[in-house]
């Protein structure tokens, strides 16, 4: 039986790379009197750097940008990092990142089953806050048993320590529980901890082979165009669908 749902936050709750960190990382280089602009490719490619502040270090360093010194070549990533944050959460605020299509009713079909929910991600808490209070409400943590994020779990998807810490927490075995991700990194995470993952694809991550998942789809708001396919006589990808994908996992031999 599943006794957990596990969510991944960026692309899998809400369309906030493309919609969100983009926005607010190009507001932030303008504020600061910077001359770099990330187009929505470049983004796309910088997106297999875990982590804003790494993936902003690691274009500082292949395009040559910023200081030549290491060390101030960090202090200007964290500069523009925590602004980055600070203006991701003014555009979260505002109400311009919606939950993605199904989320909604998905957290709803655990509130009402009593499976229990976590958070596992590894961006940072503030991010989180900001989204789940604007769209879930003042007290949003209380749906979720565990909240990880960047504070908790410091190494970034693909490492599994996200979701190890999650189990430890929940005191549950990795096949307790599903996760649910958008991204290569996640399901990588999520595999090396033994935890069997959904995948919703987003915009930037709309291919990939995201091999040994439950499933792979477009949207939890929508039954076509998964595989394995999911139960004609359903609307979307509720707690039913996903207790079936799982129980035939078990059966697979
Ligand atoms: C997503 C990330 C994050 C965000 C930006 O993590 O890689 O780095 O893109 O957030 P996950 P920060 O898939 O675990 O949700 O700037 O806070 O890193």
């Amino acid at each position: 039986m599943i006794k957990s749902i596990l969510w991944d936050v960026d692309g899998t709750l809400a369309e906030t790379e493309r919609d969100g960190h983009l926005k607010a990382f190009n507001q932030a280089f303008e504020a600061l009197g910077l001359p770099w602009r990330w187009s929505e490719q470049r983004y796309g490619e910088l997106l297999t750097v875990a982590g804003g502040r790494e993936r902003l270090l690691h274009d500082m360093q292949c395009r040559g940008r910023g200081p030549t010194h290491p060390q101030e070549r960090q202090v200007l990533a964290d500069r523009v990092h925590r602004l980055k944050n600070e203006l991701y959460a003014r555009i979260v605020a505002g109400g311009h990142l919606p939950l993605r299509e199904g989320v909604r009713e998905l957290l709803d079909d655990c509130d009402r089953a009593r499976v229990r929910m976590g958070i596992v991600t590894t961006t940072s808490r503030s991010n989180v806050e900001v989204l789940l209070k604007t769209q879930l409400g003042e007290d949003w943590e209380s749906k979720f048993a565990t909240i990880v994020s960047a504070r908790e779990a410091p190494n970034k998807k693909p490492d599994p320590q996200a979701y190890l810490l999650a189990l430890d927490v929940l005191k549950l075995r990795p096949g307790e529980a599903v996760a649910l991700e958008d991204a290569e990194a996640g399901v990588a995470a999520a595999q090396a901890a033994g935890v069997p993952v959904i995948v919703t694809r987003s915009h930037y991550f709309a291919a990939g082979e995201s091999q040994g998942a439950l499933a792979v789809g477009p949207s939890l708001g929508r039954i076509d165009g998964w595989h394995p396919a999911a139960d004609a006589r359903t609307t979307r990808i509720g707690l039913d669908q996903i207790l079936r994908w799982y129980g035939r996992s078990l059966r697979a031999p």
